[in-house]
């Protein structure tokens, strides 16, 4: 079976854990966001894409979710004795190496793709990994500011530096319009049995790679079942921001209003949490077929058993 991800960073990644343990013999291509992606220090980081790469080769911080475990900080240290920031974003010394490797072969000519590639030969994460574009595409969110009125920041900055505590008024997938699909994204979405969408971010993660052109058109195109899990249990994000960029583009933080969202064109099945099974027909008679179960993800088991209830719903649909 060949199984296409559309993948944020940490809700991503986990899923993903979960769906390789349900389908061992599955063939996962994971679409995976690069609008958190950030140039610091003169590296290009890509936290999403490192997220699933990390968390699938088994390098990952579990408690944190994202960034190496057994990390170090002496570099970040070494940086600020210069002076020399953002000192908010906590780049460790492990993780350093993944980005020096990564803007080398990117200034040597390499195209991301091909360096996430060589990134992923290391970490073997029994998936292949294909950031959304090759082009660079900058989330930004546009926020108010005492000193400054209304600006847009970096979504890093947004959300790592000011916590997502300011409201958001919009948030712009800076490049998406220009950017073109990476190869092998639109050829895997065309050769997919099935296509999923993770409980990642509806707007940063997923409506990102969605805004990069053709992606969107090719899923809703590709005659194969499109199922999606809420992010969203019981009115508001199991972690992260989701409710603060879902009311930036004018959508409530609850499962509904987040399938909904995608519409009955893009999802064929939507599963909510039982904690919001009184959604379920709302969603329905939107056209989506919807199916309330547990959607925590406290372990693999639990991810695998949320993995293995969308494959299901996928073949109800089909
Ligand atoms: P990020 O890039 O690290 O923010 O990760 P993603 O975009 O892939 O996923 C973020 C979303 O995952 C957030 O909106 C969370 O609400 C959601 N999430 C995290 N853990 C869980 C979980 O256990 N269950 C569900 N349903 N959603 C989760
Ligand atoms: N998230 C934080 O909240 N604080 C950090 O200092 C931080 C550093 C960081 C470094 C590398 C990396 O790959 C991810 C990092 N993250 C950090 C997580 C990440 O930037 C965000 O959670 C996601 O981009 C949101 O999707
Ligand atoms: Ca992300």
């Amino acid at each position: 079976m060949r199984i296409v991800v559309l993948a944020g960073g940490i809700g991503g990644a986990r899923f993903l854990r979960g769906l390789k343990a349900a389908e061992p013999e599955a063939d996962i291509t994971v679409i995976g966001n690069t609008g958190d992606d950030i140039h610091l220090f003169g590296l290009k980081v890509c936290p999403d894409l490192d997220t699933v790469m990390y968390t699938l080769g088994g390098g990952i911080h579990e408690e944190q979710g994202w960034g190496r475990a057994d990390e170090s900080f002496s570099v970040k240290s070494e940086l600020a004795a210069y002076g020399v920031g953002p000192e908010w974003f906590g780049l460790g010394d492990r993780d350093f190496a993944t980005h020096i490797v990564r803007t080398q072969m990117t200034q040597a000519g390499y195209p991301l793709s091909a360096v996430t590639e060589a990134l992923c030969a290391r970490w073997q994460p029994g998936i292949r990994l294909i950031p959304m574009t090759d082009d660079r595409v900058e989330t930004h969110v546009l926020i108010d500011t005492p000193a400054e009125g209304r600006k847009a920041v970096h979504f890093q900055e947004y959300w790592v530096r000011l916590h997502a505590a300011v409201d958001a008024h919009a948030v712009v997938p800076v490049g998406a319009e220009q950017a073109k699909p990476a190869p092998g994204v639109l050829e895997a979405i065309a050769a997919a049995d099935v296509i999923l969408f993770p409980p990642s971010n509806p707007v940063v993660s997923i409506g990102t790679i969605l805004a990069v052109p053709g992606i969107r058109e090719a899923i809703a195109e590709a005659g194969v079942p499109v199922v999606g899990l809420s992010p969203i249990v019981g009115g508001a994000p199991v972690r992260g921001m989701a409710d603060k960029v879902l009311a930036a583009v004018g959508v409530e933080a609850t499962a509904a209003a987040v399938a909904a969202h995608y519409g009955s064109g893009l999802l064929d099945g939507w599963l909510v949490d039982t904690v919001d099974a009184a959604s379920v027909p709302e969603v329905e008679a939107a056209g989506i077929r919807c199916r309330a179960v547990p959607l925590l993800m406290t372990d693999v088991k639990a991810s695998a058993t949320m993995a293995r209830e969308a494959l299901t719903l996928a073949e109800e649909v089909r």
